[in-house]
């Protein structure tokens, strides 16, 4: 059986998990709560990330890389449109999510929960925070007018990337509001889909979980930086922060070998 390397905290666990749900896939899930687990998911992954995917004699680790290979793997019930042309608007919606909508939110993560202290250090962050949240549902907005869904005429792939990071949006204080209302619309329609309040309870039990643990994998002594995230930082004028942090081991890169795997 598919065997899942997950943290339901994570976005990009949670794009692959709502993949497998509206596939209709059976897995086992392989959960990764604490740090002293991250020899294990180093074994699957040499990034040290969640999400990994076992599937026969295949390992798979990115969350792009894991949909696309559900996709050819498992093509039915298709998460990505027939036509050529939405079908790259997909893979582009899907790219921007992993981007610059991850982004926002690790923006939002970092200055209101893991380091509150940064907002008297930067006076000037809490509106770069806004207005990288409001640049990302003005976008969307846009993306999904005169639509029902991101891409083609059914869930694709782009909803499911884009669904983690706004319904956290979301809960964490960052209403869509009603000058945007065919992405509010967008939202209600998702939340009714059983693929999205599987992975909404999956994700509500391991936030409980993770209050419980005394390592968890995400903790506030550890920030793990990488990508566009470090893009992001540079972006609001955090760059010299994160050098500072690396330093102090309070921040940390991915493993530099990929020779893990
Ligand atoms: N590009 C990767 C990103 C995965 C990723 O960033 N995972 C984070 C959680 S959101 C992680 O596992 N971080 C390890 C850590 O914090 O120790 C993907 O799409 O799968």
């Amino acid at each position: 059986m598919i065997q899942l390397y997950d943290n339901p905290l994570s976005p990009y666990a949670r794009k692959v998990r709502l993949a497998l749900y509206e596939k209709g896939l059976e897995f086992e899930k392989h959960e990764i709560h604490t740090k002293s687990q991250r020899d294990e998911l180093l074994r699957v992954n040499p990034r040290g990330e969640v999400p990994a995917l076992v599937d026969g004699g295949a390992t798979i680790y990115d969350s792009a890389v894991i949909c696309a290979y559900l996709e050819d793997r498992y093509p039915q019930v298709p998460l990505l449109p027939a036509d050529p042309v939405e079908r790259a608007r997909c893979r582009r919606l899907e790219k921007i999510s992993d981007g610059a909508v991850d982004v926002a939110g690790i923006l939002v993560f970092i200055s209101k929960m893991m380091r509150p202290e940064l907002e008297q250090q930067f006076p000037e962050l809490p509106a770069k925070v806004t207005a990288a949240v409001e640049d990302v549902y003005d976008f969307l907005e846009r993306e999904i007018a005169g639509r029902q869904v991101f891409a083609g005429e059914a869930f694709s792939i782009a909803e499911a990337a884009l669904l983690p990071h706004l319904s956290v949006l979301v809960f964490v204080g960052y209403p869509i509001g009603p000058s945007r209302p065919q992405l509010t619309a967008w939202l209600e329609r998702m939340n009714q889909r059983e693929s999205v309040q599987r992975d909404m309870a999956d994700a509500v039990a391991a936030f409980e979980k993770s209050q419980t643990i005394a390592d968890p994998l995400f903790d506030n002594q550890h920030l793990h930086w990488r990508d566009q995230r470090i893009e992001g930082l540079l972006q609001v004028g955090l760059g010299a922060w994160l050098l500072d942090e690396i330093e102090k081991g309070t921040g940390f890169l991915p493993p530099p070998s990929l020779c893990s795997v």
